[in-house]
Order: C-alpha cells, then sequence, then structure tokens
C-alpha cells in the first residue's frame, strides 16, 4: 500500500519525533494536537520537549515542506495515534484489598472520535498509545465504526507499540524491531507497508491484541526485575552484605542478569503500564502488582535510611542531587527522586534540589537551588538520587571544599565510597548496611 499523506494525532515524546521523522522520509505529515499551545510553538519553529537531536529533525520536516502542524486533523491515507494514557485522578479499583490504579483512556477516545469524520475507505488507522490489552478491537474499532465503515475490510486498523527509550528515541525509532497488530492480517500488511517507509528493523506482522500484550509485557518484565533488585537491597543490608558487590557476583552466571536497586522506578512507561495489566485482570496478578508495591515503596525505603545516614532529619539541610526519572534526561515525570524529596520535608528536613538537566523547573512544593554549588554551600547532609554521568565525574575532594557537609547517601552507586571517605566524607549507600 501506497502513503501520501499521513495525519498523526498527538505531537509529544512519541508522536512529534515519529511525524517528524515520516515527513523527513517524503512522506506528507499533518501533526495534529490538541494543545493550541504546542502547535504554535512549533509554527514558531521551536519545540516543547526536549529530546536530543529531536529539533534538528522537527527544523528538517517543517523545512521541506512536509511537516505542517494543526489542532484539526484533515482527510489522509492514514492516521496514527500518539496520545497519552495517564491514570485517571484520584480514581482506583479495589481487588481484595489491593487498590489499583485505573488508566484514563479519555485522550485516546477523542483522538479517535477526531477521525471519524475524515475516514475514508481503504484508510488505514494505527493506534501506538500503549493502552490496557484489547483497547483496539474493544474500544478503537467501535468508536472508528460509527463512520459507518467496517473495521478490517472498509478501512485497515492496528495496533503498533512504540518502544524507544527516552534519550534514544529517534535512533531507536528506526533501528528497533517493530511489532504491527493488525485487526486483520491485511490490516498489518498496511501497517507493515507504513512503517517501512524507515524502520530498519525487523518488522514482524501479528494480530492487534498479541501487539499490545507484547508492549505491556516488556515493561512490566523491567518493572518486576526492578523490583527484586529493590527488594535484594532491602536484604543486604539486612544481612550485612553490599547488594552492589553480590548483584556483580551473581551477574556473573551465565543466565543472570540483575538489574540495579535505587529510589524507585519513575517515567511514562515503567511505572504505568504494568497497571493496565492489574486493571484488566486484578485476580491474575498478583506478582505484578507486588512489584509496583515494592517499587512505589522504594522512596520511604530511601527516606528510612537518610534518617539511619544523618540522624534527626528535623531542620536538617540537605542537598539532594538529582531530580529526573533516570539518569542523564530532563524528565521530571513521575520521578521518585522528586517523591524523595516531598517525604524528607514531611519529616522537616530542609531540602534543596539541583537538578543540572532542568535547573529552572518549577517543582510545586519544591525548593530548586539554582547551581550545583547553591545546593551544597550550607548543606549538612548531601542526598545523591539520579546517577547523572556529571554527579558520577564529581572529585570529592573538590566537592568537600565545596560544602560543610560531611554526610553522604548515595542512592544509586555512584559514587567511589573509599575515595568519598578520604576526601573526609561519611558515606552511606543503599543497599549496604553501615
Ligand atoms: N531503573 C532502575 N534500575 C534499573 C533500571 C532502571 O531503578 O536497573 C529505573 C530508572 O531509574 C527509571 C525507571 O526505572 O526511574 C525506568 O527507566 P528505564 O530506563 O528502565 O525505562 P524508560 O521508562 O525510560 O523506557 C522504557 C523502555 N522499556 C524497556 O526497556 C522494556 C523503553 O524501551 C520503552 O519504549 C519505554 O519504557 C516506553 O515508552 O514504554
Amino acid at each position: 500500500m501506497k502513503f501520501n499523506k499521513i495525519c498523526v494525532m498527538g505531537l509529544g515524546y512519541i508522536g512529534l519525533p515519529t511525524a517528524s521523522t515520516f515527513a523527513t522520509n517524503g512522506i506528507k505529515v499533518l501533526g495534529v494536537d490538541v494543545n493550541a499551545n504546542i502547535i504554535q510553538t512549533l509554527q514558531k519553529g521551536d519545540i516543547h520537549i526536549h529530546e536530543p537531536g529531536l529539533r534538528t529533525v522537527v527544523e528538517a520536516a517543517i523545512n521541506s515542506g512536509n511537516l505542517t502542524v494543526s489542532t484539526r486533523p484533515e482527510e489522509a491515507d492514514a492516521f496514527l495515534i500518539a496520545v497519552p494514557t495517564p491514570f485517571c485522578d484520584g480514581e482506583f479499583g479495589d481487588y481484595e484489598g489491593r487498590k489499583y490504579k485505573l488508566a484514563d483512556m479519555t485522550a485516546v477516545k477523542s483522538a479517535t472520535e477526531a477521525i471519524v469524520p475524515y475516514l475514508r475507505k481503504g484508510n488505514l488507522v494505527v493506534l501506538e498509545s500503549t493502552s490496557p490489552p484489547r483497547t483496539t478491537v474493544d474500544l478503537v474499532a467501535p468508536i472508528l465504526e460509527k463512520s459507518g465503515l467496517k473495521a478490517g475490510s472498509d478501512f485497515f486498523l492496528c495496533y503498533s507499540p512504540e518502544r524507544v527509550l527516552p534519550g534514544q528515541i529517534l535512533r531507536e525509532l528506526i533501528e528497533n524491531a517493530r511489532v504491527i497488530g493488525g485487526l486483520t492480517p491485511e490490516s498489518a500488511k498496511a501497517g507493515h507497508d507504513l512503517y517501512a517507509t524507515f524502520v530498519h528493523g525487523q518488522i514482524i506482522d501479528t494480530d492487534a491484541t498479541t501487539a499490545e500484550m507484547v508492549k505491556l509485557m516488556e515493561n512490566t518484565t523491567r518493572d518486576v526485575n526492578i523490583a527484586i533488585a529493590n527488594e535484594f537491597a532491602r536484604l543486604a543490608e539486612k544481612f550485612g552484605v553490599d547488594v552492589w558487590e553480590a548483584i556483580q557476583l551473581a551477574n556473573l552466571h551465565p543466565r543472570i542478569n540483575i538489574l540495579s536497586p535505587g529510589p524507585g522506578v519513575g517515567g511514562h512507561c515503567i511505572s504505568v503500564d504494568p497497571w493496565f495489566f492489574v486493571e484488566t485482570a486484578p485476580e491474575l496478578t498478583p506478582l505484578i502488582y507486588n512489584a509496583r508495591a515494592v517499587n512505589d515503596g522504594q522512596p520511604h525505603f530511601v527516606v528510612e535510611k537518610a534518617k539511619q545516614a544523618f540522624g534527626d532529619l528535623k531542620g536538617k539541610k540537605i542537598a539532594a542531587l538529582g531530580l529526573a526519572y533516570k539518569p542523564d534526561v530532563d524528565d521530571l515525570r513521575e520521578s521518585p527522586a522528586t517523591e524523595v524529596v516531598h517525604l524528607l520535608q514531611k519529616q522537616g528536613a530542609q531540602v534543596k534540589a539541583w537538578e543540572p538537566f532542568k535547573p529552572t523547573a518549577n517543582m510545586p512544593g519544591i525548593e530548586m537551588a539554582s547551581s550545583f554549588d547553591a545546593a551544597l554551600k550550607d548543606a549538612d547532609a548531601i542526598l545523591l538520587l539520579v546517577n547523572h554521568t556529571e554527579f558520577r565525574e564529581l572529585e570529592p575532594t573538590q566537592v568537600a571544599q565545596q560544602t560543610p557537609a560531611r554526610l553522604v547517601l548515595d542512592t544509586v552507586n555512584a559514587w567511589d565510597a573509599a575515595k568519598w571517605q578520604s576526601a573526609g566524607f561519611n558515606v552511606f549507600r543503599l543497599g549496604v548496611r553501615k
């Protein structure tokens, strides 16, 4: 199937790179977002998200004349839906006392509804948003069929998950294997043809619900694996073992690859997606549920550790280094580091946070330091929350001159404890009893 023009619904972390990549590969793309500010920003030649290389690709796409943006869709050969699927605010499910979060599918529903007036015979619609299993079949197809056209025969319908890693989106978009789940084999074939425009990785056709489940299985597996690493950290502290050493030794086994403990799991994917399984099958997901509980509980564990390391937290001046949800990104969404800061403050600590990737971030209830120096200047203690390269490379002898603080808690094993000790710091580490 040949595609001259496509419409991408949603211009966020996934939609904008995807729209731009199609455009730079010769397809006319209309990027659509309901947020008029985003459209204005892009029309001014600016971008609203930070992702390495994205600005260049968006500029190239717009300058080529192939990418235009609007708040409304138009007729096209294919429609891609890449809108967010967050949680419902303040609404929870309950299964035998286990409270679980619920997906808010409003954006998927309204983006799908917006396509209906423009849908024509022979079109392709692809859902990319991470969604609970059966969303394509049970939610998207019936909405699109309000057009009077039949999904799978009059138009093609697919689910194709996005699997790119924030920080490496543009490369992974092209190189990663791409799963195309069709409502029918013909739908999958149409989706396959579309993504072949720029995907160099393998493109595999399957059915829509399998593709939905593949995506959720990937992120759930990672969440469960991080949860066990976090539980190992707690066990190591109990038994007087250095969890980092133990993990390194266990990973010498050819079939073991234990991930890293830390202050918890953040971001918009791994801490969210497992709930889509729990919500749709709470009776079948005790392990997935408990892994979420372990990872969500990790900021509390860090605060307990901070009490052991720093003593009474009341009035304690703490320099918190890093607020991003993971190393070397500027994304603060669902970040466990911010949760730790809030919890420390609840205990009476005076926290100044320094996030080099977003120094001017406006985080409600968090005092952001204006510089690394300002965070350290009057501190009693230093708490390392994110393994950013620039933190890893700090020279402890130099840091010792910048701060009166001599207590350090490293939650991500970034620092060589012996080196920091000899520079005069009393070093505590997550997953190590002291
Ligand atoms: N984390 C740990 N320990 C580890 C690894 C990660 O505590 O050993 C934490 C990170 O600090 C972070 C969180 O987990 O808070 C998630 O980070 P991540 O790098 O594991 O994943 P994301 O959320 O940035 O991206 C994931 C990726 N999925 C998988 O690796 C299976 C990516 O490929 C997906 O496209 C993305 O989710 C998504 O959009 O779903």
